[in-house]
C-alpha cells in the first residue's frame, strides 16, 4: 500500500502548509517544470481581492513577463500540477485574451472568462480529489475560440479561513498559452479585480465550521463561459465581450458536511490530504495535525482519478529546466536580501539567498525555500 510511504517523515516535512502551480501538460506534453508559469515569489496566498495580485499573484502582471509561451490548440486537454495541499475549495481555471503577445498582457482589467471548475463532488473538495491524482486536475480547452494569445489562470481557493471576512486565500498562478482556434468569442466574461468582493458567499462562509453543506458550493467568478460566438474575440484594452448563454457544468450529489479546520496555516509539515470520502457528517473540530492517509475517493469525481499516487517531490524525476524557465526577478538579484515569505533557495533558484535579518531561509521541500 502506498500509505506506508505517504507517512514517512521525510515527505511530511517537505510538505508545505502552502501551495503554488508549477507545471502543465497540453495533450500529456510538458514544456517543463515550471516553463511556461508566471511563478509568484512566494507561496503565499493573495486574500485581498481587491488587490491586482488577485489576476495573476504577486509580480504577475509584470511585463514583459520573461516567460515562454506555449502553444495548444482548441479542445486540448490541460493537466496541471500543484503542490500538495490540505486546505479545503474548489480549483478553477480561467483564461484571458485573445491577445497579441501573451508576454506583454498584464491580466488585469476586463477580458477574463471561466472554463473549467471543480467545486465538492460527493464530500471531496477539489484539493482532495486532486491530492488522489498526485495533485493534478484535467480539464479541455473550449472550442470555438478565436486564434490567439492567451494567459491561463489557475486558481485554487482555500475556505479554511473563509469564516472570516478576508480570510479565504486565493493561490493563483498564470501560464501563457498560444491557442489555435477555429474563431469565436466567449462569454460571460469578468474584471480581475473586480469579479470576486470579500463578502461574496462562496467567499465569505461564517458557517464553513458550523455546519455548512458545500454540497452546491460554486467557486466565485460566475458561470463557465460559452465559446463559439460571433466575433473572434475582443481585443482586451478595448472590448467587453457579449454575454451570451452559459452553462454551469458540475456535478455534486452527495450531501455531506465535512468541515475541515485547518488552524496549522502556519506550520510547516502539515497533513497529505484530506479526502473525507467517508460520509461522516461531523464539523470535527480536530485540527490537521498528522499526516492522513488519504483514501481513495471511489467516486473519483471521473476516470481520469482512477490513481491514487504518492505525491513525490523528489526533483531527481523532474526535468532540470534551469536554463528554460525565467522566473520574475521579484526577489532582486543574488545580492539583495529576501523579504518574509518570499524564496530565497532550492533547485534551479538563481536569486539571493540571503534572508533580511532575523529571518531564516528555511527549506520547504528540495526546490522551494522561503524566508521564516
Ligand atoms: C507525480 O508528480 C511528480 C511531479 O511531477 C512526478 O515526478 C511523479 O512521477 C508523479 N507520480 C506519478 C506516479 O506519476
Ligand atoms: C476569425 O477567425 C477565422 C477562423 O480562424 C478566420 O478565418 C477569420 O479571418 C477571423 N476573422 C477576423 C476578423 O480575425
Ligand atoms: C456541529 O454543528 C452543530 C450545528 O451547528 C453544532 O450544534 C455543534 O455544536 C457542532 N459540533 C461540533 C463538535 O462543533
Ligand atoms: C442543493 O441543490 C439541490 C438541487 O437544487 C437542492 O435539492 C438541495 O436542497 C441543495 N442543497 C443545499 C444544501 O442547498
Ligand atoms: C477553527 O480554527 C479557528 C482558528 O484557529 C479556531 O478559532 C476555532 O476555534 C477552530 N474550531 C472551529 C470549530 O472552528
Ligand atoms: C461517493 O463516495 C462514497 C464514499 O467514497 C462512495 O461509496 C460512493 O460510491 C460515491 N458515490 C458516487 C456517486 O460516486
Ligand atoms: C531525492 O532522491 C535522491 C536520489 O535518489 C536522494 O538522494 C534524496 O535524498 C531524495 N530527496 C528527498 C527529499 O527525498
Ligand atoms: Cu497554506
Amino acid at each position: 500500500m502506498f500509505t506506508k510511504t505517504l507517512i514517512s517523515s521525510a515527505f511530511v516535512a517537505a510538505v508545505s502548509a502552502h501551495q503554488n502551480f508549477h507545471q502543465f501538460w497540453v495533450n500529456d506534453v510538458t514544456p517543463g517544470y515550471q516553463v511556461g508559469i508566471r511563478m509568484p515569489p512566494s507561496n503565499s496566498p493573495v486574500t485581498d481581492v481587491t488587490s491586482n495580485d488577485i489576476a495573476c499573484n504577486v509580480d504577475g502582471s509584470t511585463v514583459p513577463s520573461g516567460v515562454e509561451t506555449v502553444d495548444a490548440s482548441e479542445g486540448d486537454t490541460i493537466k496541471v500540477q500543484w503542490d500538495s495541499s490540505s486546505h479545503p475549495g474548489p480549483i478553477t481555471h480561467m483564461l484571458f485574451g485573445p491577445v497579441d503577445d501573451a508576454s506583454q498582457a498584464t491580466g488585469i482589467g476586463a477580458g477574463w472568462f471561466k472554463i473549467d471548475e471543480l467545486d465538492y463532488d460527493n464530500g471531496t473538495w477539489a484539493n482532495a480529489i486532486m491530492e488522489a491524482a498526485n495533485m493534478t486536475h484535467e480539464f479541455a480547452l473550449p472550442t470555438g475560440l478565436a486564434s490567439g494569445e492567451y494567459l491561463l489562470r489557475s486558481e485554487m481557493l482555500a475556505l479554511h479561513g473563509a469564516q472570516t471576512v478576508g480570510g479565504a486565500q486565493f493561490y493563483i498562478g498564470c501560464a501563457q498559452l498560444k491557442i489555435t482556434g477555429s474563431g469565436g468569442s466567449c462569454g460571460p466574461s469578468i474584471s480581475l479585480p473586480g469579479a470576486y468582493d470579500a463578502n461574496d458567499a462562496d467567499i465569505y462562509i461564517p458557517n464553513i465550521y458550523n455546519g455548512y453543506d458545500p454540497s452546491n458550493y460554486t467557486a466565485p467568478g460566475g458561470p463557465i463561459a460559452t465559446c463559439g460566438g460571433s466575433g473572434n474575440g475582443s481585443t482586451i484594452a478595448t472590448a467587453t465581450p457579449t454575454a451570451t448563454s452559459s452553462a454551469v457544468i458540475r456535478s455534486s450529489t452527495a450531501v455531506v458536511s465535512a468541515s475541515l479546520n485547518d488552524t496549522l496555516v502556519s506550520s510547516t509539515a502539515v497533513a497529505v490530504a484530506i479526502s473525507s470520502s467517508s460520509v461522516s457528517p461531523a464539523n470535527t473540530t480536530e485540527p490537521i495535525t498528522s499526516a492522513i492517509v488519504p483514501s481513495i475517493p471511489t467516486s473519483a469525481a471521473s476516470s481520469t482519478f482512477i490513481t491514487a499516487i504518492v505525491p513525490s517531490f523528489n526533483t531527481t524525476s523532474i526535468p532540470a529546466a534551469s536554463g528554460t524557465a525565467p522566473r520574475p526577478s521579484g526577489t532582486g538579484s543574488a545580492g539583495a536580501t529576501v523579504r518574509k515569505y518570499y524564496q530565497c533557495g532550492g533547485l534551479a533558484w538563481t536569486g539571493s539567498t540571503t534572508c533580511e535579518s532575523g529571518l531564516t531561509c528555511t527549506a520547504q521541500n528540495d526546490y522551494y525555500s522561503q524566508c521564516l
